[in-house]
């Protein structure tokens, strides 16, 4: 049997970024700071239950959640490969209150802002259960070397390079789009080289699956129960009832939705007016990742990537996936939103 050539992310980026002119070799740069970010919290992650890095570290972020030990380590080991590497001029991350902004002495025409999450889904760290760091990346709009301003970092979606996310799961993948389509790579721990193993990915237009945490039904919006009534009723013709799978962790949702198909919501509640999720590096990410993909993403009501964002940590509501589910959601929603 003939077998493939392995492929490289690096290899495959720069592959893909040398036909545009300005091409500098920045973003490829940047992406193997990320990788080598990513590699690190991948072998803490593996080990998490045999080293005290387990557990809560003492504190709670911006967010008010309780922080984790090992998204602190991973919040270090992402800030600091992106600072070091010298195509990052700031940072946006869930663990910091305040932009990051990184002093380039060696280099001051770093143009890249990276949003982060470093480890999203944190809840499951102790329990085993896939976890992941997104990744969002911009070009600054204030002249390289001048401070990065807080316009630089509060751009709206369609503003992306890049976009991407890592889940540490029963293998490690990163997923990830610089707008030309989305493609996938496995870590292959023996070389430590994430290998190209999902070419242009493409999530079904529709699916069978919803995702949401019906725990939280008496506090939705009408519009959101009628549409999980709607996933619930008995229709051979639209494959329905759907499957109900919620982990509890945004990137095993969506990324099982991205394959298989499906939807995944987060929305507006009583408790959590402007639903949980963070527009920065959540779901503009994701929501760059899935259209790419031929799906979609909105709040319900606007599409995630067309928002002005107005605050770092600013959190909005979340339908996203398979595009004529979304659709159909934001059907049924809109017609009771409150
Ligand atoms: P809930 C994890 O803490 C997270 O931020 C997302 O990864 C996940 O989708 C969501 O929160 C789960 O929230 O309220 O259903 O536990």
């Amino acid at each position: 049997m003939k077998t493939q050539k392995a492929v490289s992310l690096t290899q495959f980026i720069s592959k893909q970024q040398a036909p545009h002119p300005d091409t500098t070799g920045d973003l490829t740069r940047l992406f193997q700071d990320i990788l080598l970010a990513a590699k690190i919290v991948n072998r803490d992650v593996r080990k998490a239950g045999l080293v005290d890095i387990l557990g809560t570290h003492g504190t709670t972020n911006i967010q008010g959640e309780e922080v984790k030990k090992l998204d602190v380590m991973a919040n270090d080991e992402f800030i600091a490969a992106l600072s070091l590497g010298g195509d990052c001029c700031a940072i946006l991350s869930e663990e910091n209150d305040d932009i990051i902004r990184v002093a380039n002495s060696n280099k001051s025409t770093s143009k890249y802002i990276v949003a982060i999450d470093p480890l999203d889904g944190s809840s499951n760290i102790d329990v085993n259960a896939s976890i992941g760091t997104i990744f969002s990346i911009f070009s600054r709009l204030s002249p390289t070397g001048s401070e990065v301003t807080l316009e630089d970092c509060l751009q709206k979606g369609r503003n992306q390079i890049a976009a991407g996310y890592i889940i540490y799961g029963s293998s490690t993948m990163l997923v990830y789009t610089t707008g030309q389509g989305v493609n996938g790579f496995t870590l292959d721990s023996s070389i430590g080289e994430f290998c190209l193993s999902h070419p242009n990915i493409k999530i079904p237009k529709d699916g069978s699956i919803y995702s949401i945490n019906e725990g939280n039904s008496c506090d939705f919006p009408q519009g959101v129960n009628d549409y999980i009534s709607f996933c619930k009723e008995s229709d051979d013709a639209t494959s329905r009832p759907y499957s109900a799978r919620y982990i509890g962790s945004l990137i095993a949702d969506f990324h099982r939705n991205l394959l298989k198909g499906g939807i995944f919501i987060y929305p507006a509640t009583t408790k959590s007016p402007n639903g949980k999720l963070r527009l920065m590096y959540e779901c503009n990410p994701m929501a760059f990742i899935v259209e790419q993909a031929g799906g979609k993403a909105s709040t319900g009501l606007n599409n995630i990537m067309d928002i002005i964002p107005e605050q770092l940590h600013q959190r909005v509501p979340l339908f996203i996936g398979s595009e004529n589910m979304v659709n159909k959601a934001e059907e049924i929603y809109s017609a009771k939103p409150i």
